[in-house]
Formats: structure tokens, sequence, C-alpha cells
């Protein structure tokens, strides 16, 4: 195979093949012979074997590993969750980069968002999709890495709700779709398990309250029935977009010590999942 390397981007590296087709499998091609491939070296040679003993995940030298993404409506405790399996040895847990989308080099791009979604929803859109991309790519030290959200909820949920609501002009949905499809195209985003917290709108209406996040004083309960009904879609009734991986639904209505336990029930089928 010849190739040539023609832009190295961050932590990955693109390729473009002057002959055609490729074979190489960890990377997506594009209708004009371009591919990209995410080169992580860590992210191989990991083996089959891998099981559960005692909380722990044990995994031998050959295991692959495994990716899994939190969803599920704003405060819906994709934070605590993860929290909850941080505590569990050999699980990487990333959290959502929301201090980054509150403050870049000073500017608060989620307060302009919600104080004016017409003109500054692009600019958030576009900096969680950057942000999101990065968290995706960065390397594994673990077998197993547990993620708040994922690059396609910040597609599928909030850019989708911002343009069907009528607050997001036409033609920055379509830049930021085109962004992210040539994304999903030629990078690979390896994803094997999605959790989907189900909550009900009203009880994350409750929590927003409670928790008082400056920037999300301004939310009204339709806003999160809207952000429900697109998960519903994709997540639990499976009908509108792309699924990158099979989805674990818990019920996620629950005070904070049914939640826990909820987790600890979960916890093999989560953990023990490729
Ligand atoms: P969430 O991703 O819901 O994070 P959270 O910490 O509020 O959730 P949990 O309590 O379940 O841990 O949202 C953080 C804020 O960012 C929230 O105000 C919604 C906003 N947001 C967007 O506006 N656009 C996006 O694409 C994403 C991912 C979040
Ligand atoms: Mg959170």
């Amino acid at each position: 195979m010849f190739c040539e390397m023609s832009a190295v981007v961050g932590r990955f590296t693109l390729f473009r093949f002057l002959s055609a087709p490729s074979r190489f499998s960890a990377g997506r091609k594009n209708g004009r012979g371009l591919a990209a491939v995410s080169f992580r070296p860590s992210w191989t040679a990991w083996s089959s074997a891998r099981h559960i003993s005692a909380g722990r995940l044990v995994s031998n030298a050959e295991d692959k590993k495994t990716v899994i993404c939190i969803e599920g409506n704003i405060a819906s405790g994709k934070t605590t969750c993860l929290e909850y399996f941080s505590k569990t040895s050999n699980i990487e847990v990333l959290t959502e980069p929301v201090s980054k989308w509150r403050n870049v080099r000073g500017h608060n791009p989620l307060a302009l968002m919600y104080q004016d979604p017409q003109r500054w929803g692009i600019t958030l859109q576009t900096y969680v999709q950057l942000t999101m991309l990065d968290r995706h790519l960065s390397a594994m030290s673990t077998p197993v890495r547990m993620m708040e959200r994922s690059i396609f909820s910040a597609k599928y949920i909030f850019v989708e709700n911002l343009f069907r609501s009528g607050k997001m002009p036409e033609v920055d949905y379509a830049v930021l779709s085109e962004w992210f499809n040539w994304i999903t195209n030629n990078i690979s985003i390896p994803v094997d398990l999605i959790v989907y917290l189900q909550t009900s709108p009203q009880t994350c209406y409750e929590r927003v309250r409670q928790r008082c996040r400056e920037e999300e004083k301004v939310i009204p309960l339709e806003y999160l029935e809207s952000i429900h009904q697109l998960y519903e879609d994709w997540l639990f009734k499976r009908s509108s977009f792309h699924l990158p991986a099979p989805v674990l639904v818990i019920p996620a209505d629950h005070d904070l010590e049914d939640m826990l336990h909820h987790y600890e029930e979960n916890r093999d089928k989560i953990l023990a999942y490729r």
C-alpha cells in the first residue's frame, strides 16, 4: 500500500491513500479516497479474555479497550454515575468539559447560548464538538473508559434541538452538520456501549433548580421536554439517528441512594460488556 502522510492534526494522523481500495480497517473512507485513521498506540492490544473479580475489572495484556458513554438529559445524573464507577480500579472516567464551555479564553459560550441561542448557538456547539472530539481521541490509560456524553449526542440532541425549535439559523445548522459528517466519516470514534439514564423531564427540571448552575437558571421545563423527546427517539425507540453502539437503559428518576443501588445492580452488565 502506498500512502503519504498528508497532515498531522493533534493526536491523530491523516493519510492520503494513493492506491485503492484500502484495507486499513481502523479508518473510514470518504468518496474521494481520503481515509483518516485514529492512531492511538494504546488503543489496541488487549485480549478478549476479561472478567470481573470482586469489583475489579481484570484484563490481560491483549484485550481491546472498551469505551462506555453515559447519556441522558441535563441533570439526569451522568456525573454522579461516573463518580460512582470511578472508584472501580482499571476504569478511567472522563467527565464532560463543561468548565471549558463556561470559560474559553475568558468568554462563556454556554451562558451566551442560553441568553441568545440564535446568535450564539453555533459558537457553543462548535466548541462542544471540538472538546468532545478531543475527549474521544485522548489516549486511554486503562482497559475501560467511561465518559460523559459523546460527540454524537452533542449533534443528535443539542444541535438538532436548537435547529428544530427555530433557534438556530439553517446556515449554522448546515455548517455544523458538514463538520460533524466530515468528522464521523473520516475519524474513527469507537464507542462500545451507551448507558442511557432515562429520566422524566420534570425530575431533571427539579434537579436543575436545586443545583443552581448560574447559566441554567433560564432553562424552562419545555426545553428539557424537547431534549427528552430527542433522547427517547434516539436511544429508547431507536427510530431517529444512527446508533454508534448498543444501548443499556437505566431508569434514573430515583433519589441518589436508590440510584447508587441501581448502578451496583447494573455493574456487571455495564462492565462485562464488550
Ligand atoms: P449536561 O451534558 O447535561 O451535563 P450535566 O452535568 O448538566 O448533567 P448531569 O447532571 O447528568 O451530570 O449539560 C451541561 C450543560 O451544557 C447544560 O446546560 C446543557 C449544555 N449543553 C449544550 O448546550 N449543548 C451541548 O451540546 C451539550 C453536550 C450540553
Ligand atoms: Mg455532569
